[in-house]
């Protein structure tokens, strides 16, 4: 490549502040990834009051056609139903078959070398379990009625599967632990379970997982142990619902949602993007902490093989969390998004 097509959707509130930051450390790379050319995107709430439509056709059109990656920002989605609105993020995700949402959650050791207390990835599938958001109520004799269908697949589950298996060969730890609830759900996690303890098993696999370790955990145990013993986890894979919740909840062990970074990747395009949602308790206060995006480009980069860069990136991000003199109000430190920022590029 000589040139990265880069698109950015900032979409709504922090997104607006995290993602610009993520640019410029992007830009602070130079010659160690293609000359990246950034095109800026649409999505969000903010696009739904104004054009009717959350994700504009021209925004995917781009992606698939112009970009060779993506970063998205957050989105302000409404907790009450809004006719006509649908959140762009999952439609993204499903629109460019953005399967595996990867989330690695990571404490940043005290001294430059010292093990780190908390270390895993929740490797979430990223296009069924609740989020097919098939809603439906009716109205009964005793009041309103609300389901949703739950869809779980084979195909999905595998290919999460794969990836998870492939994501914990890739750690020295090797160790997978498959989140379900099927004690109580038995044919729909069930079904998810049994399909990612036979991914070893599949043809043409032949021996290549033999080295990584197997273990289960009930979903609501599973939270319980990743705040009591952070350090037995090494890989989770989860369904759609579950990574969510437990990606939030590794969040808060490592200080703050505004570290946590995640890719939705698929088998032809990865879109970065921080694991928090737009924040409107803090936005336009000037103190989002742009570590979570910039941590997302430096794994989207990686991703797509530009590993000095990533390096980098994470690097310049460890150095200043560890030094622990410039960070915003949700580190417990008092400077602004900016300031963060050019810390960043300074150690860049
Ligand atoms: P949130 O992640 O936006 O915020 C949770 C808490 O974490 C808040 O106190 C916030 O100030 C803090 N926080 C989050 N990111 C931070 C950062 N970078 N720096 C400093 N503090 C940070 O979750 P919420 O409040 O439940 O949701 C707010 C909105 O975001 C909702 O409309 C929701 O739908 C949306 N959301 C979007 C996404 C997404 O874009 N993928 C994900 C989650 C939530
Ligand atoms: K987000
Ligand atoms: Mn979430």
């Amino acid at each position: 490549r000589k040139s990265l097509k880069i698109g950015l959707i900032p979409a709504d509130g922090i997104g607006r502040e995290v993602i610009p930051a993520a640019k410029s450390a992007i830009e602070a790379l130079g010659s160690d990834i293609p000359k990246p050319e950034f095109i800026d995107l649409l999505a969000g709430w903010e696009t739904f009051t104004k054009t009717g439509n959350a994700l504009p056709h021209e925004t995917v059109d781009v992606l698939r056609n112009e970009c060779d990656c993506a970063l998205f920002g957050s989105v302000s989605s409404p907790s009450k139903k809004v006719v006509g609105y649908s959140s762009p993020i999952v439609a993204l995700r499903k629109e460019l078959d953005l399967y595996a949402n990867i989330r690695p959650v990571l404490s940043v050791a005290s001294e430059a070398g010292q093990k780190a207390a908390v270390d895993l990835v929740v490797v979430r599938e990223n296009t069924e379990c609740l989020y097919v958001k098939q809603e439906e109520q009716i109205f009964t004799e005793n009041g309103r009625e609300a389901r949703a269908t739950r869809l779980i697949t084979e195909r999905a589950s595998r290919r999460i599967g794969q990836m998870a298996f492939e994501i914990a060969l890739s750690r020295p730890r090797k160790h997978l632990t498959i989140i379900h609830k099927s004690n109580v759900l038995s044919i729909t996690d069930g079904l998810f379970r049994e399909t990612v303890r036979k991914v070893p098993t599949l043809p043409g696999v032949d021996g290549k997982y033999d080295s990584v370790t197997i273990m289960e955990q009930l979903v609501d145990s599973a939270v319980y142990r990743l705040f009591r013993e952070p350090e037995v986890f090494d890989v989770m894979v989860a369904p759609n619902l579950y990574g969510d919740i437990l990606s939030d909840a590794a969040a808060a062990l490592v200080g703050s949602l505004g570290l946590v970074p995640s890719i939705n990747a698929g088998d032809n395009f990865v879109m970065g993007e921080p694991v928090h949602g737009s924040a409107p308790d803090i936005v336009g206060k000037g103190i989002s902490n742009p570590l979570a995006s910039i941590r997302s480009a430096a794994l989207m980069l990686r991703h797509l093989g530009y590993i000095k860069g990533a390096d980098r990136l994470d690097t310049a991000v460890d150095q200043v969390i560890r030094e622990g003199t410039t960070l915003t109000p949700d580190l417990q430190g008092t400077s602004s998004t900016t300031e963060v920022l050019d810390a960043v590029l300074k150690k860049i």
